[in-house]
């Protein structure tokens, strides 16, 4: 039996979903007893450090915890669960951490955009138990824009590099915590966790080490999910934005098997997007929270949903808050939610006001999710004209020239699925979003959606000039030389693709191969499963 401490916050239905996969059962701590009563005991942390300190104390879960800590029993932290141990972080410099080990916990200091999120790999610094049958050159999956800094270096069992190096995970005696999350890091990430469910084996020092680790480009499986003209809950695609065809919606598979389905053929992540969530009430939406129940009991990687996150009123008049909604989108297993049409009205309300209000739907999720949490997707279109001076908006000069031979553009954002435009430009929104605390921008394109064209070179070299989070290039791929090129060409961390996987045009492998062939850091998920 594993106790599981479940202060509140995020995905910690991936944590005992992994588990349970393990064979183990799960109690979840309910109070103080719990804890002091647990035999292995896993602190899975994700959202920001200070609401969680603020949990543990209102539950009255703290001393109890320092208790089960001094006894050294085994205790598993993984992210949060690894900065909680220490005494200070700068994410809550006014609030006071569990203080077992010496040290502090910093925000990253690099070039780099941050949040660090991504497949990274580990410099192994001592044999350690929960090492058996990995080889060393595994990436396991990080999302964090804080790291610890151990005083005592005998602690540090492994390190990662990500602009410099940083501690990823520690030791000391039966208490161990990792930056990365396990339960998200495909068949690595459960080896780990096994290893670490399992009685005492003998420490083990992989053999493929490396002096520096890269962080991995992630190749992302996009599903557009939506009822079919029948109700059916079906993964469907359009081009630029119709997903009709001869009238009726176009039906590409069941959303839990094809995400499986891409986890097994290694994708790095899986994206669904509810596209109708715009007209629906997204907590009457039970099929949807059912797919991601149902995914997230099978699929080991990152699961980002999309589609609806808003406030709302319902049927009887009640109004469910965004943050409402998102909460119940992370227990039913989602890493992070993706707001679209929302967003733009939020950065119009914004930019009308010359301020933010504190209460969008972008504010409360990262305020009380972290900024990792929360996705802005953008669905914006070309507006072509004659001058940079032709309009009030963030102009690019292009090499694809307009109808009329215009050579300028200005991407133009969306609403509603690309049936509404608005007097907003992408790079504007982005820049907004990202000042109001999103973590990550997943940048479509509907000239570009559908087409198997290629991405859109300009528009994402605009946009990730203008932020400092990572962009997820989106929409037009159609051959793997697109993404060697997006990778090249532009600097996006991760792609993303719908049509030719569903259509089993193009292998996520051959993607990956492709990519490795040239260059490009990818993740390659060789670790077997235990006998
Ligand atoms: O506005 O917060 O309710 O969110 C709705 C979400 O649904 C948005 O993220 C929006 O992008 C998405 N969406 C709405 N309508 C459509 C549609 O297709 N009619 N799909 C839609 C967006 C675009 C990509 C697609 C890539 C890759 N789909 O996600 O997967 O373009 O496609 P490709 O590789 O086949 O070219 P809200």
């Amino acid at each position: 039996m594993i106790t599981l401490l479940d202060y509140g916050a995020g995905n910690v239905r991936s944590v005992i979903n992994a588990i349970e996969s393990l064979g183990e059962t799960v109690k979840i701590v309910r109070e103080a007893e719990d804890i002091l009563s647990a035999e292995k005991l896993v602190f899975p942390g994700v959202g920001a450090f200070g609401s969680m300190i603020h949990s543990l104390h209102e539950k009255k879960l703290v001393e109890p915890l320092k208790a089960y800590l001094d006894s050294n029993r085994p205790f598993l932290g993984i992210c949060l669960g690894l900065q909680a141990l220490f005494g200070h972080s700068e994410e809550a410099p006014h609030l006071s951490g569990l203080g077992l080990l010496a040290g502090s916990v910093k925000r990253f200091d690099t070039g780099l955009s941050v949040p660090h999120i991504g497949w990274n790999g580990i410099n192994v610094k001592q044999p350690s138990r929960i090492f058996g049958g990995l080889n060393g050159d595994e990436k396991f999956y990080f999302v964090h824009s804080y790291h610890v800094e151990a005083d005592d270096p005998t602690i540090v069992l492994t390190t990662t590099d990500y602009g410099y190096e940083f501690v990823s995970s520690i030791q000391t005696g039966n208490i161990m915590a990792t930056q990365f999350h396990p339960e998200k890091s495909g068949r690595a990430g459960l080896r780990l966790l096994e290893n670490f469910l399992a009685a005492a084996d003998e420490a083990v020092r992989p053999t493929r080490l490396s002096d520096r680790t890269r962080l991995a480009k992630r190749i992302i499986a996009c599903l557009d999910v939506r009822a079919n003209d029948r109700g059916d809950l079906v993964v469907t695609k359009g081009d630029q934005y119709d997903v009709r065809e001869n009238g009726a919606v176009r039906n590409l598979g069941l959303p839990v098997e094809l995400a499986r389905r891409y986890y097994q053929e290694g994708a790095d992540e899986i994206t669904f997007l509810n596209i109708t969530g715009f007209r629906d009430f997204p907590l009457e939406d039970m099929p949807m929270l059912e797919v991601l129940k149902q995914t997230s009991q099978h699929v080991f990687v990152p699961l980002t949903i999309g589609g609806g996150i808003r406030d709302y009123k319902d049927k009887d008049g009640r109004t469910n808050s965004a943050l409402e909604v998102a909460a119940e989108y992370f227990r039913s297993g989602a890493d992070k939610v993706s707001i679209g049409s929302d967003a733009v009205l939020i950065a119009e309300a914004y930019l009308a006001a010359g301020r933010p209000s504190g209460r969008s739907s972008i504010e409360e999720i990262s305020r009380v999710y972290g900024n990792q949490a929360v996705v802005v997707s953008i669905d914006p279109r070309r507006v072509y004209v004659n001058s940079p001076q032709a309009v009030g908006h963030q102009v690019i000069e292009t090499a694809i020239a307009g109808p009329a031979g215009e050579k300028y553009c200005w991407y133009q954002c969306t609403i509603k699925g690309g049936r509404q435009g608005r007097e907003l430009d992408a790079i504007t929104l982005a820049q907004v979003c990202e000042k109001l605390g999103a973590g990550e921008i997943l940048l479509n394109c509907i000239d570009r959606d559908g087409t198997n064209l290629g991405f859109d070179i300009e528009l994402i070299n605009a946009v990730t000039a203008a932020v400092s989070i990572p962009v997820i290039a989106s929409s037009g791929a159609g051959r793997v030389d697109h993404f060697q090129e997006v990778f090249t060409a532009t600097e996006a961390e991760s792609a993303l693709a719908a049509g030719i996987f569903h259509r089993r045009e193009i292998p996520i492998d051959d993607v990956k191969n492709h990519l490795a062939d040239n260059q490009v850091e990818v993740r390659r998920c060789g670790t077997k499963p235990k006998e």
